[in-house]
């Protein structure tokens, strides 16, 4: 069975930029919902329900036609949102070392590769995510998935999300996704994602 994880700060710790009512409603109703429906789309399948659940979303194609939209909607939601509360939090501006290095080669720059990510964020239509993944090769890419779709479904190791579904942001922000954009650069916890880059490039 998979449970909803526990956040590493309090539901007010990412104020003002990311506010307590959206991120106490975001945790315990839409992930909660997420875990909930997962488990009982697997209920008659404890073998798939013991995996972690980035095991069980990287191994989509063994996941029986049956059950796949389930996983991909429910199994990927589980697993983007978990990502999600792990990369927030206040840390360091930007990050540093080879994913500096990584980042610079990507785009040219830092602030080059926040332009580039926003754009796609802001440019997505619907709800999604966009993110900075690892390829398979290695590579840092920008991407965006629709709905709950995992870049693990694809191979890709993403080490940091943003979530534009509008229960990310409505409360707070309404129909400003820009400013929701924006304030997200100012909660990323840069030293999580650079543990999550240096793991998937050994
Ligand atoms: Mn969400």
């Amino acid at each position: 069975m998979f449970t909803l994880p526990q956040l590493g700060y309090g539901y007010d710790a990412l104020e003002p930029h990311f506010d307590a009512q959206t991120m106490e409603l975001h945790h315990t109703k839409h992930h909660q919902t997420y875990v909930d429906k997962l488990n009982a789309a697997l209920k008659d399948n404890p073998e798939l329900a013991a995996k972690s659940i980035e095991q069980l979303v990287r191994e989509f194609d063994q996941v029986p036609t049956t059950l796949q939209t389930a996983v991909k909607n429910h199994g990927g939601g589980h697993a983007n949102h978990s990502l999600w509360w792990t990369t927030l939090g206040k840390t360091t501006e930007a990050p540093t070392g080879e994913l500096a290095a990584g980042l610079t080669k990507l785009c040219g720059s830092f602030d080059t590769f926040k332009e580039h990510f926003a754009a796609q964020a802001t440019g997505l239509f619907g709800s999604g995510w966009t993110w900075l993944v690892v390829n398979p090769n290695h590579s840092l890419e920008i991407i965006t998935t629709p709905n709950q779709d995992s870049p693990l479904m694809t191979g890709r190791t993403p080490i940091l999300g943003l979530d534009i579904w509008e229960h990310a942001y409505y409360l707070k922000y309404q129909n400003r996704r820009p400013e929701f954009i924006a304030a997200f650069w100012s909660v990323i916890n840069w030293t999580e994602v650079e543990k999550r880059y240096t793991e998937a490039v050994e």
